[in-house]
């Protein structure tokens, strides 16, 4: 790039990449010593700059031989599952051997191909992510999770503890599979179990991108430039010798993210030559993408926290919605409902729903789930 502009405006460019070091450093010396989640949040918003653009963060982390990876063998795989098709979607689920009720309940919902087959007219594998039960109850729990794979066949099981602090052998679980299994698939999205996809507009905007044959491509509810929580009493603790620099790469929630068949090839190659012990899985996976040189955008429809308002004038857009258990089936049938779209039509039902979602969306009671520009969109 820099080849081809002019003396003057490399020097302005290389002016600006000086005077940006040196803010940053400034912040980082002067506001060192304080230390309270604002004050990290902004340290490492400046950071960012630094994080996203140098790799030096994958040379400390990469492993010597990528044979160091852990491998753990599968206990019930589907290897036939993606073959000789033209799969549009595969689609991963995060759960836990526990959860049957909502695994049951996504069947019926957002995960059945059936429907997308059906109804939208494209073909989607949905898999299940697990690990084996830690529980006491552990035969029992495995041995239910086998009659449910042979009235489902859709688990994908390997053989680690199922925990929070495995999540990353989960992530390599879906990626490693999907490069072996189903590289074909022309884009890959993981998910939670108590998430909410509106499959409709999903898999219309994915059409869409296909058409187009998009590559690298990324998306989700980016974080950007997010501070390691450095409190020992939360969950999301993670110690300095395990990631040293005050801000992570941009990464997309855990919650749901969608990447294209390439960048799912890229992030399985990088991943196999990184220490995996870094167990938030959704930064692990952003480690990878950085390594990579892949940039994530941010859908302003792909929830964060929070679950979306209830209201058809939402419906008409969304993407994800995070946590949803009880009302999982209610929600799908109110919001795949075809008469959504009745409420926004016409010149005044768009002025209608501009409203309700700036009403909605830009309140300062407004929760964590799509942005308040959402409602301009
Ligand atoms: C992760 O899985 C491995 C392999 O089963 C197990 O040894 C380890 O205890 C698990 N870690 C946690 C934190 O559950
Ligand atoms: C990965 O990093 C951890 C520190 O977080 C370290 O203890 C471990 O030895 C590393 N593993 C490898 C294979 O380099
Ligand atoms: C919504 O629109 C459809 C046509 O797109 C129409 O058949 C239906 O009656 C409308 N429903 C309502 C409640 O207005
Ligand atoms: C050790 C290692 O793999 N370092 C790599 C970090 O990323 C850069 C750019 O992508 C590579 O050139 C290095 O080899």
């Amino acid at each position: 790039m820099r080849m081809f502009v002019n003396g003057r405006r490399v020097k302005k460019w290389q002016f600006l990449q000086l005077f940006t070091t040196c803010f940053i450093l400034s912040f980082m010396v002067f506001w060192g010593p304080i230390d309270n989640s604002i004050v990290s949040h902004m340290k490492s918003y400046s950071y960012r700059y630094l994080i996203n653009s140098y790799d030096f963060v994958n040379d400390t982390l990469s492993l010597k031989h990528s044979l160091e990876q852990p491998r753990y063998p599968y206990l019930i795989n589907h290897k036939e599952k993606c073959q000789a098709q033209d799969v549009l979607l595969l689609l991963f689920i995060k759960t836990a051997p526990e959860n049957y009720d909502r695994r049951s309940a996504i069947r019926k919902t957002w995960g059945s191909e059936k429907y997308v087959r059906s109804q939208l007219h494209a073909n989607i594998k949905t898999l299940f992510a697990l690990g084996t039960p830690g529980s006491l109850r552990r035969e029992e729990l495995q041995r239910k999770l086998v009659w449910e794979d042979q009235v489902y066949h859709d688990i994908i099981q390997q053989d680690f503890v199922d925990s929070f602090y495995n999540l990353t052998l989960k992530l390599l679980l879906q990626f490693s599979w999907t490069n072996t299994f189903c590289p074909h698939a022309k884009f890959l999205m993981t998910a939670d179990d108590d998430i909410f996809i509106h499959m409709p507009n999903l898999i219309e905007y994915l059409q869409g991108l296909e058409q187009i044959g998009v590559r690298d491509f990324w998306i989700g509810r980016v974080h950007r430039g997010a501070p390691p929580v450095r409190d020992k009493s939360s969950k999301y603790y993670v110690p300095h010798e395990m990631y040293q620099w005050p801000a992570y790469p941009d990464y997309t929630a855990g919650a749901a993210y969608v990447v294209s068949s390439d960048v799912a090839a890229k992030v399985h190659e990088a991943s196999q030559t990184l220490n995996s012990s870094l167990y938030i899985d959704d930064v692990f996976m952003g480690l990878c993408a950085n390594k990579m040189g892949i940039v994530p955008q941010y859908h302003v429809f792909f929830s964060g926290e929070g679950k979306a308002p209830y209201h058809p004038c939402i419906y008409e857009k969304m993407m994800t919605s995070h946590g949803h258990v009880q009302d999982l089936q209610d929600l799908w049938k109110e919001a795949t409902d075809p008469r959504v779209k009745n409420a926004s039509k016409g010149f005044f039902g768009q002025i209608y729903c501009r409203l309700v979602k700036i009403v909605h969306l830009c309140g300062l009671t407004h929760r964590d789930t799509y942005p308040c520009r959402a409602a301009f969109v």
